[in-house]
């Protein structure tokens, strides 16, 4: 099986600029030397990206809010196309951002993939934030805050944000982890749909070994496919500064790391998206470094080479 990476190169989901660079950086940080040094077959399909804005009438060279939702829009749709023909194809999608909003159109792809085979998805959410704003109890109306609200069907996007492109997930099915930063009404929307949350604190409490297992068994009951979606700020902003939207109190390294090594020992992870990378932020590539290795560790990296084992509880 091939791993195709996918670029998407956009910062129009969030207010901070300089996620746009992240696929670069990833790139530039050793991500495809990481992969090949484990003997595993790549390939780079390089990046999608809107067209610079008309500097006569916008000087500021930022976008104006509608072009910013016109951009999400586009690469979501783009995005999931590109992301289902590298699905059908057999092969194991690395999605770069980018900001989150382009998990509207990765976890997209991942949706129309898996439907015709009758074949569960389900997501884990690495994230500071829930990502389950709507239009209505988002306070920031960034769309990178939106992503899994209109993924699990909420209603209160317009019909702009329908089409083709678009892939349904259950709720039910989705886990966020690492949580420590959620908006007062978007929480209330977690929990009416079902959501699982493992926030910070229950990863403190019962340890990050039980809490992701929990999330391995349940996929693997139910014969799923499980979509890894991985924003840079659930990693504690101290190892990974390079984030514009940083919340204290996050996963430590090796937290990461187990988290990364105990999916891949699962082998029911099919799919991945590393978002929020700001470059600009990053202090000469730390967090893209710490990326770099965490993707690493997923696709099966290890010491000495060997499988520790399976987890037991005594
Ligand atoms: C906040 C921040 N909940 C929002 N979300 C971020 O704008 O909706 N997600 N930064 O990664
Ligand atoms: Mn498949
Ligand atoms: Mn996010
Ligand atoms: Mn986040």
């Amino acid at each position: 099986q091939r791993i195709d990476i996918l670029g998407i190169a956009t910062a129009s989901g969030a207010s901070v600029r300089g996620c746009g660079m992240g696929p670069e950086a990833l790139r530039v940080a050793g991500l495809l030397e990481a992969l090949v040094d484990l003997d595993l077959a790549i390939a780079d399909h390089g990046d999608l990206r809107r067209p610079h804005p008309d500097i006569s009438t916008n000087p500021a060279s930022a976008r104006l809010p509608d072009e910013r939702k016109a951009d999400v829009l586009d690469l979501a749709a783009r995005a999931s196309d590109a992301g289902l023909a590298i699905l059908e194809a057999g092969n194991f999608p690395v999605f770069l951002g980018g900001d989150h909003s382009i998990a509207m159109g990765t976890l997209s792809a991942v949706a129309r993939h898996c439907l015709p085979k009758r074949k569960p998805v389900h997501v884990i959410w690495i994230d500071a934030h829930a990502d389950y704003n709507t239009p209505e109890t988002s306070p920031s109306g960034n769309l990178h805050g939106m992503p899994l609200a209109l993924l699990c069907g909420e209603k209160e996007f317009d019909d702009s944000f329908r089409g083709e492109w678009l892939g349904r997930i259950d709720p039910r099915n989705v886990t966020i982890f690492g949580a420590r930063s959620i908006d007062r009404d978007e929480r209330r929307l977690v929990q009416a749909r079902g959501v699982e949350v493992v926030d910070m604190r229950k990863i403190d409490q019962i340890g990050v070994v039980a809490a992701i297992q929990r999330v391995i068994d349940k996929a693997k009951a139910q014969g799923a496919h499980l979509h890894v979606s991985f924003d840079v700020d659930s990693i504690d902003p101290a190892i990974a500064p390079g984030g514009g939207t940083l919340v204290p109190g996050g996963l430590t390294y090796r937290e990461a790391h187990l988290v990364m090594e105990m999916l891949h020992d699962s082998g029911v992870v099919g799919s991945l998206d590393v978002v929020e990378l700001n470059p600009f932020l990053d202090h000469g590539g730390k967090t893209a470094t710490v990326m770099v290795d965490l993707v690493a560790s997923l696709f099966g990296r290890s010491v000495i080479g060997e499988d520790p084992g399976p987890v037991e509880f005594v």
